[in-house]
């Protein structure tokens, strides 16, 4: 059964990104775009728009080409949607860094996307010069200043060039995801898919625009962050930026910025329902906070709602989906709890019996299938990956077990995929097991995402090499050395062998079983 969302078709996509966000800018003149949360500093829509178009000028003076892929690695600051906005307005394509990535993480990121430059911030000049020697990156170019690095909103350039863009074949972005199964893959995301997908979700809430201030704490760098960021300015809102979730910090800019609307995930949320210091600021003009990118527990979303007087609300999204499916709008007043919403506009979708393959109906269980102007044009270089992500008919197997009730609310019940999720960022159990398959006490290991108090963590089933002394906390260690801080392996056992198919696959359910 295929099951269609009921709520009226939006328009598609009839401009690239950068001209569907700023269609209205420049006519808001000073109201405020952008301020940044630490300093206050601010940038007013006219300002953003003259920057956009500064800034494009100078990449195009610099010789970067339509098609170009440049790779950004910050923090969340108000110069990224600045630099973003830029390289979509000169017809760049931007991937985007995890900002705790590793040199090796940021070398196999540039090697595979091909990008040309690096754009990062001076405090991460260290690991970024580190992999652009080893990446063939052209050059490195910093958000701020740093001596001997251009600064790109800086670079000299007379006017933007005037781009023919092909909305459904040119790419808007290039961020890096897991999928189903194995290492990160660059996920194709055109205009088209990106600019329909703000329509589809844009429409589920009737916000105030120019009235509404949002915090910006989740990372621009994830696909939830960066459609916070263009869906609240194309709105004409107020993003507050964090560069990072610092509890005080973040109820101070709460108090402080009368934040309207918070997008969290589950460990923001839990901080909001549990801990202390959370009385201690007035956080009365927060309206609605919602939560997405991992489950919430029911329990821990009333806590929240209640102690803030704001509703909680989830969506559901993925990178593949440029990325909403699934939103409680604002017509969803008596949602059912624990539901990820309804689908949003022009967007179809199944559950399909991982076994046998039949479609299944209202109320039962199944992976969910997606089909919609937001699936993504594929993976970069990667034909088979994608012919098994994205079927022959346009459905995306998002590998999330799910179930939709008779009023066409949506839960997600497990996941069937590989990938974990730390803390909503993605951690793929196909890198760890490298790691760890690199260490000669290793003779094999497979990583599967367990929960510890309702949240996931990586946790590792070792076989020690024959005659090998190693225990857990030396396991954790070696993988700590070599990855970055959120991929770390929490748990350890040991086992006397990997389950796995005859194919050499590893059985994970197994595993999870145990
Ligand atoms: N409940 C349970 C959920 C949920 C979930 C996601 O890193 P990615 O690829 O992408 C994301 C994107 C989330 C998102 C972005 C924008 C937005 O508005 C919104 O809410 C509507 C959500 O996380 O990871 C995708 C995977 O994350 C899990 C699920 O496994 C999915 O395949 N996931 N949302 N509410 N799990």
């Amino acid at each position: 059964m295929v099951f269609v969302s009921a709520h009226p078709d939006v328009p598609l996509a009839d401009a690239p990104v950068h001209a569907t966000v700023l269609a209205e800018a420049a006519g808001r003149g000073e109201h405020p775009a952008l301020v940044d949360g630490l300093t206050g500093r601010t940038i007013g829509y006219a300002e953003l728009v003259r920057a956009v178009e500064r800034t494009a000028a100078g990449f195009a003076a610099a010789g970067l080409r339509k098609g170009d892929v440049i790779a950004l690695h910050s923090p969340n600051t108000i110069a990224y949607p600045v630099v973003f906005l830029a390289a979509s307005r000169a017809g760049l394509v931007v991937t985007t860094l995890n900002v705790l990535s590793t040199v090796d993480d940021i070398v196999k990121q540039v090697r595979d996307s091909g990008a040309r430059w690096l754009v990062t911030v001076s405090m991460l000049l260290p690991v970024a010069t580190q992999a652009a020697e080893r990446s063939g990156i052209e050059e490195v170019l910093v958000c701020d200043t740093a001596d001997g690095h251009r600064s790109v909103l800086e670079l000299p350039g007379d006017a933007a060039p005037e781009i023919e863009f092909d909305l459904r074949r040119d790419l808007f972005a290039l961020p890096y995801s897991s999928g189903t199964t194995g290492h990160p893959k660059g996920v194709m995301l055109s205009h088209h898919n990106v600019a329909t997908n703000l329509n589809q979700s844009g429409a589920a809430w009737h916000d105030d625009g120019q009235g509404e201030r949002v915090l910006a704490v989740l990372p621009f760098f994830h696909i939830f962050g960066i459609t916070i960021m263009l869906n609240y300015l194309r709105k004409g809102s107020t993003l507050v930026v964090l560069p990072s979730f610092d509890l005080a910090r973040f109820l101070g800019a709460i108090q402080e910025h009368r934040i309207t609307r918070v997008f969290a995930v589950p460990p923001i949320v839990l901080a909001l329902a549990k801990h202390p210091d959370v009385d201690g600021y007035d956080t009365s003009s927060v309206r609605e906070i919602l939560c997405a990118a991992a489950p919430l527990d029911e329990d821990l979303a009333n806590a929240c709602a209640r102690r803030l007087g704001a509703r909680v609300l989830q969506g559901y999204g993925m990178t593949e989906l440029s990325p909403v499916s699934h939103l409680i709008s604002d017509e969803d007043r008596d949602q059912p709890p624990g539901c990820v919403g309804r689908l949003v506009s022009r967007t179809e979708a199944r559950v399909v019996d991982p076994v046998t393959g039949a479609d299944l109906g209202v109320g039962e269980v199944g992976e969910l299938w997606v089909r919609g102007p937001q699936v993504m044009l594929g993976y970069l270089g990667r034909p088979e990956e994608t012919d098994a992500t994205v079927d022959a008919d346009g459905w995306l197997h998002t590998g999330d077990v799910a179930t939709v009730d008779g009023d066409g609310y949506w839960y997600i019940v497990d996941r069937v995929k590989e990938l974990i999720k730390y803390k909503g960022y993605q951690v793929a159990p196909a890198e760890l097991e490298a790691v760890l398959l690199s260490d000669p006490r290793v003779a094999d290991a497979a990583v599967i995402g367990v929960y510890v108090d309702g949240a996931e963590v990586p946790k590792a089933f070792v076989v020690r090499a024959p005659g090998a002394d190693l225990d857990a906390e030396e396991v954790m260690a070696f993988v700590a050395d070599r990855v970055a801080p959120y991929k770390k392996v929490r748990l350890v056992e040991f086992i006397d062998a990997v389950p796995r198919a005859l194919s050499g696959k590893i059985l994970r359910r197994e595993l999870r079983k145990r």
